[in-house]
């Protein structure tokens, strides 16, 4: 994504074009050419430095057209996707009206030999170009919100095999992260959760799979979510190729295993349709012998055949781009 630009207020656009405006000062063959010149290069440079300026904007935003996708269901619930393409087409709108009031004003200068009419159309095209600009005001605002939205969603790679690990807290999800992860897992903020998501990877010959741990997010029954609490998580679903869900049957996390259970069930309504896998964690200091898959982060036990369980899952996983 192109780096998005600072979006100015109605008043330091406007400052910005006069203030550039008002230095100019053509050279005439006359005091009438004089004004005249000055005036188209008044004119020329206010409007160009708007419509440019709101062209920018429109140019390096981002286009979020895919539905059924991870993003725009993410800048939806914290943007609000039919607000923002409505702010986009407004600087489209703003920018092609300037630039026909601009011609317009050149042409009714070019054409005149009265002082005082040029005057007026200069006034007269600034007056217009304010009334613009403020006619827009609501949605340079609205823009510059959503750039500083836009920075804190996360940055998942959304063409690589994703597996999502799921559980209570405490149940032992960061350290499993860690012990699939070839380096430092990164942290990436994550709408509706202060702790953001924690972003490991696993490699796997010359792929690389992402492996995502979801503090504060798979950590609560869905149904106890508001809406947009559930959107956000379920929006998640989207780049889940493989779920994992972790029981820890010692309980030494503080939730019982029946409330774990009950959790999980609420996950797997949720992810329903999304390959899932459920294991039990801290099997160094707990065995429930329920015949669940059993595995320990801390000593290494059953890793190596959870971590073949989740690879031979994502390795089935193709992208139309990556073909
Ligand atoms: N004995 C033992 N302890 C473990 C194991 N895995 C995790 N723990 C411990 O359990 C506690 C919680 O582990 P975390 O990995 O932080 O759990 P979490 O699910 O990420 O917790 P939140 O981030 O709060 O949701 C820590 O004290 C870990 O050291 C394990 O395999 N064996
Ligand atoms: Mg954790």
């Amino acid at each position: 994504m192109a780096r998005i630009p600072t979006v100015l207020t109605s008043d330091e656009l406007m400052d910005k074009a006069f203030s550039r405006a008002s230095k100019i000062d053509k050279k005439g063959t006359n005091a009438l050419d004089h004004k005249k010149k000055t005036a188209l290069a008044k004119v020329t440079a206010s409007g160009d430095i708007i419509a440019t300026t709101l062209n920018g904007y429109v140019d390096r935003f981002p286009r979020i057209e895919k539905e059924n996708d991870f993003f725009p269901e993410l800048v939806d619930l914290t943007i609000g996707l039919d607000q923002y393409k409505q702010s986009l087409g407004a600087m489209n709108w703003a920018a092609n009206r300037i630039e026909k009031l601009k011609n317009e004003c050149l042409r009714n200068i070019r054409r005149t030999k009265d002082p005082e009419y040029i005057e007026s159309q200069r006034n007269g095209f600034y007056g217009r170009l304010a009334s613009i600009v403020r006619q827009i005001s609501k949605d340079l605002e609205f823009l510059q919100e959503a750039k500083n939205k836009f920075r804190v969603l996360p940055h998942i790679e959304p063409n690589v095999a994703t597996v999502v690990i799921a559980g209570f807290p405490n149940v032992g999800k960061s350290k499993l992260v860690s012990a699939l992860s070839t380096a430092e897992p990164e942290i990436a903020p994550y709408p509706f959760t202060t702790k953001g998501i924690i972003i490991g990877h696993i490699q796997d010959g010359w792929r690389k799979y992402q492996v995502i741990d979801t503090p504060g997010l798979l950590d609560r029954s869905l149904d106890e979510r508001n809406a947009i609490e559930k959107q956000a998580i379920l929006a998640l679903k989207y780049l889940t190729h493989v779920l994992v869900f972790i029981l820890d049957p010692s309980e030494s996390c503080g939730y019982s295993m029946e409330k774990q259970l009950a959790l999980l069930e609420s996950v797997e309504r949720g992810f329903s349709g999304v390959p899932m896998i459920v294991a039990e964690s801290k099997s160094d200091i707990f065995i429930a012998n329920n015949g669940r898959f059993r595995f320990s982060a801390q000593t290494g036990a059953n890793m190596d055949e959870l971590r073949g369980n989740i690879i031979s899952k994502l390795r089935n996983i193709r992208f139309e781009e990556a073909e």
